[in-house]
């Protein structure tokens, strides 16, 4: 008897009222690495820092035969190599990614998965072809809704063997700074980002930008594939439909600050005068403001926001503190244009999406 794809698949499931974390999670959590925090202070996060999410295998893709095909419902259905798409007008466009489970590890009951803490996150200037560039170019039919977007890693999610896919509809694939990127940081794409070529969609959680893209399909309904109908959807209980995960909330993280101790994390600072300093960003609106707590959140003062040229990547935000001895628990929250403001508490669903409670950074501020 050959098994089936269920029976490999575990279903999903919320860790017990004690369990710590599981094998499974150590092991889908040394593959996919954070970004460690004191990268925080630089607005382009330098090569290999920024944090990386694979669902399956990386797949191994040679550039100099890997092609694109733009096809479904267009007049003139594509194939380009990379060469092709090298030799069009292509843009640079800095994109703070997200994970949309970044916090899922600090929930409570916590869903068995990724298990991040706050570090699924970094900046990159992310160069490629306009897609809509591209769709104009093939010419999407009368009647077209949607754009599927095919990757080559493949395997198994909760029993269902599929590849990589997500789609957008046609007016999300169309707004300006939607990227097909062969580029970060001026390099081409590393192998664990998508070499050679990936989507970069600004201002929506990662599971949007998809790697190793091999395929764009125009279809004339709404996508219904796993990754967006199945996967990423925020959900009270299994048997609702929820809501699907798009743009990314607001969130400010500190450059944490001092000096760590190495098991706990927890900060040591001399007295004095610091400048704490940090990141915020969201994919709803320019951040407007970002508030920081020494006491823990019980009082906030505003820190000072560096103008940014840059609409989708984070914004630096800075602050004076005069530390004296004692221990500290500080806090930052960003507020965005949109009136999104980060909660004191992570927001609970089943998948662990797109919470952004603000975090508690523990620091003892020594004696002189
Ligand atoms: N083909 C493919 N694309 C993918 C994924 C994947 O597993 N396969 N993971 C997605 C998720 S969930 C995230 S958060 C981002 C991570 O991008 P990064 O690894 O470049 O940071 O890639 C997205 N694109
Ligand atoms: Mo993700």
């Amino acid at each position: 008897m050959t098994a089936t794809t269920d029976q490999i698949s575990p279903p999903g499931r919320l860790a017990g009222p004690e369990e710590g974390i599981t094998l499974d999670e150590l092991r889908l959590a040394s593959r996919n690495h954070a970004m460690p925090a004191e990268a925080m202070r630089a607005d382009v996060t330098p090569p290999g820092l920024h944090y990386v999410l694979v669902h399956y295998d990386i797949p191994h893709v040679d550039a100099d035969t890997w092609s694109l095909d733009i096809g479904g419902d267009v007049e003139r259905p594509l194939v380009l190599d990379l060469q092709a798409l090298r030799d069009m007008a292509a843009r640079t466009v800095r994109v703070t990614l997200e994970c949309a489970g970044n916090g899922r590890a600090a929930l409570s009951p916590r869903p068995i998965s990724q298990p991040w803490l706050a570090g699924a996150v970094g900046t990159a200037d992310w160069t490629g072809i306009p897609l809509r560039q591209l769709l104009e170019d093939a010419g999407p039919a009368r009647g077209a809704h949607s754009v599927v977007f095919t990757a080559l890693d493949h395997g198994i999610e909760r029993g269902i063997e599929q590849d990589y896919e997500r789609g957008l509809t046609l007016e999300q694939a169309m707004a300006d700074d939607v990227l097909v990127a062969f580029e970060m940081n001026g390099a081409p794409l590393p192998p664990q980002h998508g070499h050679p070529v990936r989507l970069v969609v600004p201002g929506w959680y990662g599971m949007a930008h998809v790697k190793w893209l091999s395929r764009i399909t125009i279809i004339d309904h709404e996508y219904d594939g796993y990754q967006n109908a199945v996967a990423y959807r925020t959900r009270a209980r299994p048997d609702e439909p929820g809501e699907a995960v798009t743009r990314i909330h607001p969130r400010a993280l500190l450059v944490p600050p001092g000096f760590p101790d190495f098991m706990t994390r927890e900060r040591a600072l001399r007295p004095g005068v610091v400048e704490l300093e940090g990141r915020a960003w969201s994919g709803w609106a320019p951040v407007e403001q970002v508030d920081v707590s020494t006491d823990d959140g019980a009082t906030w003062q505003p820190a000072e926001l560096s103008p940014s040229e840059h609409r989708w990547a984070w914004q630096r935000f800075a602050c004076r503190w005069t530390a004296s001895p004692g221990r500290y628990v500080l806090r930052v929250r960003a507020t965005d244009g949109s009136g999104r403001q980060q909660p004191a508490d992570q927001q609970w669903n089943l998948g662990g999406f797109a919470n952004n409670g603000d975090q508690p950074v523990i620091v003892h501020v020594l004696e002189a």
